[in-house]
């Protein structure tokens, strides 16, 4: 038997563009790999190393598909002793053939000890050449395991063909969809290759522990960037100097625009590390149009559909009097009248009413000389902050269902926020409501100091739903 590397390595084969690289990429959590819809993208073997805590963990290699396989057969039950290794013959023979180029390439990393991994596209007949590569990995002895890739199943469903003649070759065969995999099917898929060879038992294993480890830090982590991004919201107030009471009107609105960028800039922050956390780099260039957390977080669109109705929103701007809501100039401002009551709140604290322009213009007259801080908030409106809340839980729901082999979306396909709906804070339990209004009032009584009870209760609660979420 050939010697084999300590880390498991497995080698993704197959024919011409049925997901290998698809395969590769998801199983890697690597959004880099190649995947094209033109046949023979893939020419050159390549290693996929799985790092956690910089320690490699696995090495998945990515293979050009079968160029020649009738021929390939042929020579190896012609030549080939298969009681003996051939790989290394096969490879010195036809070295300079170029009827087998991609088979001496793919034949490589099996030579070294890899295992296998058969790719097939289970949306298409199965053919005599694809019996032959999958005789020809037979052959090779290697551990193997053979998975059908469900592609696109509008365009046939042939799943079951494929069990019958993968039987034959395999014992060990799996289905599974490279775009659509979740972390727990991720897992079901590695923890089904610890069958395929006794050797390799214990060090999958620890393979499989080390990514649950990892996955459950990667909650934990998620949970502290939305318990941050909330505490900073709470906080946050948008100030502004003015030396001229006449300025008032316009640096007021200057204020609003600027509490709205710098909340929603906090967000797309918050949200940019989430999907960092889990290795995508590629992944919102475009959520769909559909997603609320695709959507601008002060739109009205976001606000009413996550929970906000109009009256509500003018309840909640109450504190500074229902009818301020109304007031043309806020419109003509280009504020939506989710926006200006979702601050309402805010431009209320302090002074009996900020946006009450009577009173702070007879405040601000009198102390115009040294010049005039304004500020607008932090909010005091709760409806915000559950609006963010509930984004961030669609956001992480998009970035985990977001296989890491997935380029573009799909024309047709549910890509709505339906799955993670029954999630949102409109579902919570009362209990869930009350730890969340613990951790606002005491963030806006103690701002952020470390170790606080009602903060650490937030983030695990928070941790708790994304487990829920992800299914694990
Ligand atoms: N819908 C869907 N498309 C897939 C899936 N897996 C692969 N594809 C598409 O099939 C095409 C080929 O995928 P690749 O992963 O590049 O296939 P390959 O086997 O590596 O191809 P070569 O390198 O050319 O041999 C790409 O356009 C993929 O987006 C899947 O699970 N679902
Ligand atoms: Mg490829």
């Amino acid at each position: 038997m050939t010697k084999r590397s300590d880390i498991p390595v497995f080698a993704v084969l197959g024919h011409p563009n049925e997901g290998k690289s698809s395969v590769v990429a998801t199983l890697a959590e690597n959004d880099a790999v190649p995947v094209s819809p033109t046949p023979g993208e893939t020419r050159q073997c390549r290693d996929y190393p799985v790092f956690i805590d910089d320690a490699e963990v696995i090495r998945f290699v990515d293979t050009p598909g079968f160029q020649n396989p009738r021929a390939a057969h042929k020579w190896i039950t012609q030549n080939a002793d298969p009681e003996k290794p051939w790989l290394d013959d096969f490879i010195r023979a036809h070295e300079t053939d170029a009827e087998f180029v991609h088979e001496c390439r793919l034949f490589t990393p099996l030579a070294a000890g890899a295992g296998v991994i058969f790719v097939v596209d289970g949306t298409r007949p199965v053919r005599t050449a694809d019996r032959l590569e999958m005789d020809i990995l037979r052959l090779t002895g290697a551990p193997r395991m053979a998975v059908i890739n469900t592609k696109d199943r509008e365009h046939g469903d042939y799943i079951e063909d494929w069990k019958t003649a993968a039987r034959i070759h395999f014992n060990i065969i799996r289905i599974f969809d490279a775009q659509r995999a979740s972390f727990a099917e991720r897992m079901d898929l590695l923890k089904s290759l610890r069958a395929i060879d006794p050797d390799w038992d214990e060090a999958l294993q620890r393979v499989t522990e080390a990514f649950e480890t990892d996955w459950h830090m990667r909650l934990e982590q998620t949970a502290a960037i939305i318990t941050d991004l909330l505490a900073s919201v709470l906080q946050y107030r948008a100030k502004k100097t003015i030396h001229d009471a006449s300025a008032t009107e316009a640096a007021e609105k200057q204020l609003v625009v600027k509490y709205r960028q710098q909340v929603a800039d906090m967000e797309k922050k918050a949200h940019h590390r989430i999907k960092k956390r889990f290795k995508h780099n590629i992944f919102s260039y475009d959520l769909p149009a559909q997603s609320l957390a695709g959507q601008d977080l002060f739109s009205e669109k976001t606000l009413k559909a996550l929970g906000l109705t109009r009256n509500q929103m003018a309840w909640a701007g109450a504190g500074i009097g229902a009818g301020l809501g109304a007031k043309g100039d806020l419109a003509l401002a280009g504020l939506t009248f989710g926006v200006f009551t979702a601050l309402g709140g805010a431009l209320g604290a302090g002074s009996a009413a900020w946006g009450t322009r009577k009173i702070s213009r007879a405040k601000i007259k009198g102390q115009a000389l040294g010049g005039i801080r304004i500020y607008a908030g932090p909010v005091k409106n709760d409806q915000l902050l559950y609006v963010i809340i509930d984004r961030s839980l669609i956001y992480f729901w998009h970035v985990i269902n977001w296989a890491h082999s997935r380029r573009e979306r799909p024309e047709t396909g549910n890509d709505s926020d339906a799955g993670v709906s029954n999630f949102l804070s409109a579902k919570w339990s009362r209990e869930q409501k009350k730890i969340s209004q613990r951790f606002f009032k005491e963030v806006r009584q103690k701002g952020t100091a470390a170790g606080q009870q009602a903060v650490r209760e937030f983030s695990a609660m928070i941790r708790d739903l994304l487990k829920e979420i992800s299914r694990t």
